[in-house]
């Protein structure tokens, strides 16, 4: 009977990796998934990630399950994270906060809330965005449309198409929104244009989906990176928010994220709370421990939340230098004039460059660089040794 399946097309992203590890040149550069790498292009695991584990572990902690909703003592740290330590939505219980599988899965559990709750809701979905978006709601049987968020002409955002499609959606919708460092493409709206899209979301009657898996990756700051969200917050607005814990604290194996309702009364949060378990229970009873417990040690340790902060930086800060030189070889490499500078102008781990499909086969099949093909490029798995060879790269393919 199994005879009939037939063959699932690679994912578009993490298929980019096994063409890459299948590539024997010595000149190949992954720059398809979104992974921080040191200079030298190895993983890295944070250091306080080490002393947490190094914890854990004198500690004698034990394997018990956890209870469907995740360690109690990470929902408290992310939402707090999330929020502000002081935030009166926290402090009056109207936050629902559910352990989920990293961002991927707290995205998947918010959308099997959305069908279950609101069934027929539509999500609006920014065009373009990360490619499991899609799948997330389409396999949770979510309808979703595409609102306008980028504008090839000024490689910025096009905020009138977007306010646009957003005023035009059934009201009572679902707006998926990147909290920070947009993904892929790296434009982010202003804090006025933040107010906005709240203004115009609350005057809709609509819902804010929030994803957030870059905070204190955008801006460098843990706090400035959550200014959307807690604008919604503080303007009395229900929302949903996913969190992921995968690129700023390098957890990516360890699938350790959370899905947060902030909703009006302390009343429906605990009913809230208590449906998104019994979402969780069939799909996989209750979620894996030992990410949560280095987030709540890290989060809930001054001296350590302090070292975080200052790793976090330092991954902040390699991106940004690389995203100077890259800059830099372009431009002097590139003599037609071509305005290179909205690649400095993009925010978080990535460029999206503006090549086309065809292109990004050249860079591939020519120079053995590898990003996915909607022209985006990993610059947290780019070396500063390496710019000058993508610049020829991309200014080869470009003009190609
Ligand atoms: N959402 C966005 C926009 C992402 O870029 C990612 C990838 O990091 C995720 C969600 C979820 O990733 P993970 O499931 O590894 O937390
Ligand atoms: O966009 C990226 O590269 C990251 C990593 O199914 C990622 O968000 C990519 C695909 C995927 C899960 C994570």
């Amino acid at each position: 009977k199994f005879e009939a399946v037939t063959m699932a097309p690679p994912d578009p992203i993490l298929g980019v990796s096994e063409a890459f590890r299948a590539d024997t040149s010595d000149a190949k550069l992954n720059l398809g998934v979104g992974a921080y790498r040191t200079e030298e292009l190895q993983p890295l695991v944070l250091n306080v990630v080490k002393k947490a584990e190094k914890k854990m572990l004198e500690s004698g902690e034990n394997k018990e399950y956890l209870p469907i909703e995740g360690l109690a003592a990470f929902n408290k740290a992310t939402a707090e994270l999330l929020l502000g330590a002081d935030s009166p939505a926290i402090k009056e219980g109207r936050v629902a906060t559910v352990q989920g599988l990293s961002g991927t899965g707290s995205l998947r559990l918010g959308a099997a809330f959305i069908q279950r709750y609101f069934p027929g809701a539509k999500v609006l979905i920014s065009s373009p965005t990360w490619g499991n978006h899609k799948n997330i709601f389409n396999d949770a049987g979510v309808p979703w449309s595409e609102y306008r968020y980028f504008e090839p002409k000024t490689v910025g955002l096009d905020f009138e198409g977007m306010m646009a499609d957003i005023k035009d959606a059934p009201s009572g919708s679902f707006i998926l929104l990147h909290g920070c460092a947009h993904n892929p493409t790296g434009i982010d709206p202003t804090p006025e244009q933040w107010e906005k899209i709240a203004d115009l979301i609350e005057e809709k009657g609509h819902m804010a989906f929030f994803d957030v898996a870059y905070q204190g990756f955008a801006s460098g700051s843990l706090d400035q990176d959550a200014d959307s969200v807690r604008l919604f917050v503080k303007r009395g607005l229900e929302i949903l928010v996913a969190q992921s814990y995968s690129k700023n604290l390098g957890l990516y194996a360890e699938r350790i994220g959370a899905i947060n309702a902030v909703v009006h009364s302390s009343d429906v949060a605990v009913r809230v709370k208590s449906q998104l378990k019994r979402l969780a229970r069939p799909m996989y009873s209750n979620p894996p421990v030992h990410g949560a417990k280095i987030v709540a040690n890290v989060v809930g340790d001054a001296a350590l939340f302090d070292e975080w902060r200052a790793e976090m930086e330092m991954m902040a800060g390699r991106i940004k230098t690389v995203r100077q030189r890259l800059y830099d070889d372009l431009s002097t490499k590139d003599k037609s004039g071509k305005d290179w500078s909205f690649v400095l102008k993009q925010i978080g781990m990535f460029s999206f460059t503006g090549l086309n499909r065809a292109q990004s086969d050249n860079m591939s099949d020519k120079w053995h660089v590898y990003m996915t093909k909607d022209g985006r490029i990993s610059l947290a798995g780019l070396s500063l040794a390496k710019c000058s060879y993508l610049a020829d790269a991309i200014i080869d393919s470009y003009y190609n």
